[in-house]
This record gives C-alpha cells, structure tokens and sequence, in this order.
C-alpha cells in the first residue's frame, strides 16, 4: 500500500469486498487513492465557448419562449468534463442569460448566490431588493443570497449578460430555497444608484452594519470606473508576472471578496505580454471584455490545451492546471472562481512559476 495505489486484489480480497456492498460498507483501501489524491484530478476540462456561436442559439430561444414563460431564458455553459450536470467547473454554475427589448424576468430569490456580467446591449436592468441599476457593458453586477431580484429591458436592443452561481455548491450542501414574488416586478424602494453612492465612495452610514447575506452591499461594479482603475495601475507600471495587472471586486466594508461564495477580479494583459505559469486550486471561468489572446492550460508534455479568445468568449481553467496568456491586443479579462469558500476553509492554494 502507498498513498498512490491501492493494494492488490486477490480472489478472497475481492469475494470479501462483494460482500460488504450489500451491507451498506466499503473497504477504504481500495479507494483511497482517489478519496484522498496526491493533488487535485478533476474531471473538469479546459474549453471555450465563442460567443457568436452561442448568441445565434441563445436568439434563437427568443422566438421559442419569453424570458417570462422560461422564468430566466439562459443557455448554460456545460464543462464537456461532466456533460447534463450544469456546471462550468465543480463547484460554480455559468450561463449566458438573453432578456429581449419590452421582457422581463419576474422576481423571485433563493438561497444562490449570483453574479453577472454584461456581455451585450445597454440599458436593461436588474433589480435588487428593489433598487434598479442600469446595465452597460462589462459591469459586474452582484444578486445577493436570499435578495428579491427581477431583470428587465426597455431599451430597444437585446441584452445578453455572463451568470455565475454557486448553484453546485449549494446543490452539494443541499442547501437551496427558492421562491416566487408572485408579480413581474418587486416593489421599487431605494432609487438607481443607490448602493454606490452610499456604499461605493469611500464612506459608509455610520452605524451600518453588514446584514446575514455578507455580500457587499455595493451590487453594481460600473466598468468605466474599474477599467480607468485598470489604467491608473498601468501608468504606474504595477505589472504581476503572473497575472499583469490584476484587481479583485471587494466589499468596501470589510475589504474581503463581494460574496461569500465567489471571487471575481478583472485584469489587463498589455499587447504582446505573456504571462509566467500559474495555477491555484481554484477552477477559474474568464471572459475578455476587449482584445484577442490566448491561455494555455497545462503541461507541456502531459498535454496541453489552447484557448484562442476574443472579446465576450468565455473560457474555463480546471483546478490547479497551470495557466499561461498570451495578448495579441491589450486585453481585459474578467474572471470568477469560489477561492472564497476554499480561504474559509483553508483549503486554497496557488503556485507561481508552476510547471
Ligand atoms: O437571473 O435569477 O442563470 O435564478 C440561473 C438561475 C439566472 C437569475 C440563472 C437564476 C438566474
């Protein structure tokens, strides 16, 4: 026995083993290897969707059904490593969700947590607990565990936009509650923009306390105010070899990630840059909001899997593979992941240089 293989099977070993399955038992030496597995095997695969492939399809289910009838009109973006389980890596959920000029997504909530992110159209929005934000372009918007949200579209052109939710997480813990509001929409309190100007600006009400979500109470990233960011830090040169200049989406009142559940960063690769080796555990989906390039996942001699990429594609990264970008244009790369569960429970790691 070792810590990598099981022990040998024998022909009493193995009649003896047949008669614990019916007993509800299992021997764990003939498992352990892939219970307990030197570093991370995961069945999640390295892959690319391109976004005009799955926009044709996504506008083709706009004539088959309205956002309403479908209660969210998304197509889920499956990991070809575990097809029929609507995850994009083990523990997160993605999708590209389509709400057409006049719809809407009526409200509801439950116990996932979301995030979008906005690929397409300008103009719809998304409510939370009744505070409407507008949506553009690259803006990163949280829906809170537990908040009472509804999308909708009274601009004149399709809205597409990025969902990422723990939904296997919580399908793991079985975890979930949802319900209806019962009506399209949930009753407007606080006005457009709200969150950001009392939570968003350095400054926070004075006896604010966070509530039981412990999602920041910012919902609404703009991208102009992230991408200027981007540039400030490009300005003063603060490049990473790894990962050329990358921020994270926090909550402002504690400093940590904006949910409880994911991460979410957004980084700039100059033109011609080409990051060093990196991998951590966790599987990351990114999606570029500007510029062309290319990740490559992997080992060079255990194989290796290009991603050749370009504005509002979406590609995933399995745990621990080691990662590499290449910009052919300065690019800008959104990406999401649950290393916030992992740092609570002490389980994340990363390695620079990997491979
Ligand atoms: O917009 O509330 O992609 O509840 C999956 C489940 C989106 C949403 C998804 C959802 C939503």
């Amino acid at each position: 026995m070792s810590i990598e293989t099981a022990p040998e099977e024998t022909p009493e070993r193995r009649a003896y083993y047949e008669r614990l399955a019916p007993e509800g038992l299992a021997a764990l030496w003939t498992r352990f290897p892939e219970l307990v597995s030197r570093e991370p095997k995961s069945p999640i695969r390295p892959h690319l969707w391109r976004y005009q492939a799955v926009r044709a399809l996504l506008m083709e289910a706009g004539g088959l059904i309205t956002a309403k009838e479908a209660e969210r009109r998304v197509l889920i973006l499956e990991n070809p490593g575990l097809p029929g389980q609507s995850r994009v890596t083990r523990s997160l959920y993605a999708g590209l969700q389509l709400v057409l000029p006049g719809e809407v997504a009526p409200a509801h909530r439950h116990t996932q947590t979301a995030l979008r992110f906005v690929m397409e159209g300008e103009g719809a929005h998304t409510a939370v607990d009744g505070e409407k934000t507008i949506m553009r372009p690259g803006d990163f918007v949280i829906t809170p565990n537990w908040a009472w949200h509804d999308h909708g579209n009274d601009s004149d052109r399709p809205m597409i936009w990025l969902d990422g939710l723990d939904i296997p997480l919580v399908q793991f813990l079985d975890a979930s509650f949802a319900e209806g509001y019962g009506a399209d929409e949930f009753p407007r309190g606080r006005p457009t923009g709200d969150n950001l100007a009392r939570f968003g600006q350095g400054l926070l009400p004075v006896d604010w306390e966070a509530g039981e979500t412990r999602t920041s109470p910012v919902f609404s990233y703009p991208y102009a105010r992230s991408r200027e960011t981007l540039e400030r830090l490009r300005a003063a040169e603060e490049w990473d070899a790894c990962h050329g200049i990358k921020l994270r989406y926090v909550n402002p009142a504690t400093g940590g990630w904006a949910m409880p559940t994911m991460a979410a960063c957004l980084q700039l690769l100059p033109k011609g840059g080409e990051t060093e080796p990196y991998r951590s555990t966790d599987a990351t989906v990114f999606t570029a909001t500007e510029g062309r390039g290319r990740t490559i996942v992997g080992e060079p001699i255990l194989g290796e899997t290009i991603l050749d990429w370009g504005p509002r594609d979406v590609f995933v990264v399995p745990s621990w593979a080691p990662v590499r970008h290449e910009a052919l244009d300065d690019a800008v790369l959104f990406s999401f992941s649950d290393r916030p569960v992992q740092e609570a429970l002490g389980l994340w790691r990363e390695d620079r240089g990997a491979a």
